[in-house]
């Protein structure tokens, strides 16, 4: 069995020539929107959201080609938030993945129509692409799980409280609710798209999935506030300490540092514990809930 280092690397690998072969080529009219779309799509990113829907789906024996269609569908919903939030009328960030945000590269009207064709792409693939070899009702439930967790109940909700909350204080109930939102529900949709990427997985797998990913959906949002504070620049690709600049309420503002460690940890031992129903297969999603939370970008 190769080594998890070398298994997130196969992943990379495979999502970005997925992405790659599927988005069209920058010379296509209007060939500044294509352009757009793989300047912020290819090229970066850790790919963590695909590798949970590759190791999700290898977990219930799935085929990794068939698991390219929801991997690049979450990365292409991942790509859009962070060109719509790096946004003036959001964060107004100049920087993400180590290069120019898009609206600095391009222009605003690029990078705002870029983001909105890179949704719309994501759904076209889960419902057209051949290689995703499940039935018209799993393809189905699988676009309808996608739209629940980018939409207003989901990440924009989560973006929209986020937004909203700029110099007020929350609750800690407030803050963890906006976090499962605005990060969690996509990082726990990549889970369950590779799951159903299978048809048929009986009820206590899901229920495994369900808990893993909403627990890891969790620490990966407070392992990001907590780089805020700790991180740097270089390894990040971005500035840290952007959150404090905004007045924005994060967990360590909230609990202090320390607590908030405490908090990731005791969810990574939740999300290892909720593995259990999947035996020796779960353990990839073991080593890629050790990666979330001792990510140092
Ligand atoms: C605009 C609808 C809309 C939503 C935006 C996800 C999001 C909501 C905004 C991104 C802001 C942000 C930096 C949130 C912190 C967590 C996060 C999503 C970090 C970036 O994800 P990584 O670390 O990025 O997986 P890479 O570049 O590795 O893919």
């Amino acid at each position: 069995m190769p080594a998890f280092s070398d298994r997130l690397k196969r992943f990379k690998t495979r999502v970005e020539s997925a992405l790659d072969t599927r988005l069209l080529p920058a010379a296509t009219s209007p060939s500044h929107l294509h352009a757009a779309m793989r300047y912020v799509t290819l090229d970066g990113g850790k790919r963590v959201r695909a590798s949970l829907v590759y190791a999700a789906g290898q977990a219930v024996g799935a085929p990794d080609s068939a698991l390219d269609v929801p991997a690049c569908a979450v990365e292409l919903i991942h790509a859009y938030s962070l060109v719509h939030d790096d946004l003036p009328c959001m964060d107004n960030d100049d920087l993400r993945r180590g290069k120019p945000t898009c609206h600095r590269a391009y222009d605003q009207a690029t990078a705002l129509l870029a983001g909105d064709a890179l949704q719309s792409y994501a759904f076209e693939i889960l419902a057209n692409d051949p290689m995703l070899t499940v039935s018209a009702a799993q393809r189905l439930r699988m676009i309808a799980l996608l739209a629940q967790a980018a939409g207003s109940h989901g990440m924009a909700g989560g973006q929209a409280i986020d937004l909203a909350s700029g110099g007020r204080t929350l609750t800690l109930a407030q803050l963890e609710d906006m976090h499962l939102r605005k990060t969690g529900a996509l990082i726990r949709v990549s889970v369950l798209l590779g799951a159903f990427t299978r048809e048929g997985v009986e009820e206590a797998k899901l229920e495994a999935f369900e808990k893993y990913s909403r627990a890891i959906g969790l620490a990966f949002q407070i392992t990001d506030d907590i780089l805020d504070v700790e991180g740097n620049a270089a390894t990040l690709g971005k500035k840290p300490g952007g959150d404090r600049e905004r007045g924005k309420p994060t967990y360590p503002l909230l609990m202090g540092l320390s607590e908030a460690k405490a908090r990731a940890k005791t969810l990574h031992a939740q999300a290892l514990e909720s593995l259990a129903p999947l035996g020796d297969n779960g353990g990839l999603l073991a080593e890629l809930a050790g990666f979330i939370i001792e990510r140092h970008q």
